[in-house]
């Protein structure tokens, strides 16, 4: 996944990576030319004015009018190119072609999710096609959340109760790191994600197909694959270890305690409700954190993860 990077930069695969890295090695090299300068600028004053007795005095010299309109200039004119050039990059990188795929990227804790303009949807996975410029209108269901695809050099924060905007266009297939950056609670480090870069064929046949149980999959089959595309994976474990949330072995028929002192027998009603308005019955315990589903699973795909849950005995 990472072939092609540099010690400095992880692989280039945006049509703007190329003019971020050009900068960044024009503010590294002309940074270390500077620091070269100034280093040995430093070591040779040392050694030629060093104290050799009481006899010997320095000159009385105290400015050089050429040498400091040298040494403003050129720095100047430096600052000012780095200025010019990245504010060009940057309204390249801040203004999206007209006709790019607008999909709506919503980040919660702890998962990312994507809607797509055919109203497909999915979870941590960003499909898109290669080679065509894509929008992702970002936002977020609770606390500051910051996308980050290091393949692209797009960064950008999601917050809650406004618009950010993003865009990028890849250059090949490929599969690419989706990173929240910006620290978001216990869960902050499992928020990974994949940006899947597919064929324009393959892309739009993935936007038809999603929604419905993929050929030859078994509903048990397609809630575990939910369960992990889905995220539930980052909270709750299927082998008996509780974490941020119950673990999902062993659950289905049991009778749980709720925080309001109630109990509740875990049959397909209860799963369904907790998955779709967590906070109506929350298990004793446990801090109220797990997000809705509402709009995200269709029934179908709630239908899987029940029968998958049931299955983990
Ligand atoms: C951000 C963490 C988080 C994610 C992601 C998450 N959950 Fe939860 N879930 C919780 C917590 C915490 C509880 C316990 C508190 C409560 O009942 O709300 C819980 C409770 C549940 C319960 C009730 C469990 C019981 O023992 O009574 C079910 C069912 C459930 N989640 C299903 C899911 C499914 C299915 C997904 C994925 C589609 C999912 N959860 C994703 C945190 C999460
Ligand atoms: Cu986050």
């Amino acid at each position: 996944m990472n072939e092609g990077g540099t010690i400095f930069m992880p692989p280039a695969n945006s049509t703007i990576a190329g003019e971020v890295d050009a900068l960044f090695y024009f503010i590294y090299y002309t940074a270390l030319v500077m620091f070269a300068i100034v280093i040995a600028g430093s070591a040779f004053f040392i050694l030629k004015y060093r104290h050799k007795g009481k006899k010997s005095f320095t000159s009385g010299m105290d400015h050089n009018f050429k040498l400091e309109v040298f040494w403003t200039v050129i720095p100047t004119i430096l600052v000012f190119i780095v200025f010019a050039w990245g504010f060009k990059t940057y309204l390249k990188m801040n203004v999206a072609p007209r006709n790019a795929i607008e999909i709506k990227a919503t980040g919660q804790k702890w998962f990312w999710s994507f809607d797509y303009p055919n109203g497909a949807n999915s979870v941590n996975d960003l499909i898109v096609p290669a080679n065509k410029p894509v929008k992702l209108l970002l936002s977020s269901r609770d606390v500051i959340h910051s996308f980050f695809v290091p393949d692209f050099r797009v960064k950008m924060d999601a917050l809650p109760n406004r618009y950010t905007t993003l865009w990028f266009r890849a250059e090949q297939p490929g599969e690419h790191h989706l990173f929240c950056t910006e620290y978001c609670g216990t869960g902050h480090s499992a928020m990974l994600g994949k940006v899947k870069v597919v064929s324009e064929e393959e892309y739009n046949s993935w936007l038809n197909e999603s929604g419905n149980i993929p050929g030859g999959m078994t509903p048990v089959e397609y809630g575990a694959d939910l369960y992990q595309k889905r995220a539930c994976v980052t909270c709750h474990s299927i082998d008996g270890r509780a974490g941020v949330a119950p673990s999902f072995k062993g659950r289905f028929g049991t009778v749980e305690t709720l925080s309001n002192g109630e109990s509740v027998t875990v049959d397909e009603n209860y799963l369904r409700e907790s998955i779709l308005s967590p906070r109506a019955k929350v298990v004793a315990g446990y801090q109220p954190v797990m997000p809705t589903f509402q709009g995200i699973l269709n029934d179908q795909q709630i239908d899987a993860l029940i029968a998958y849950i049931k299955s983990l005995q």
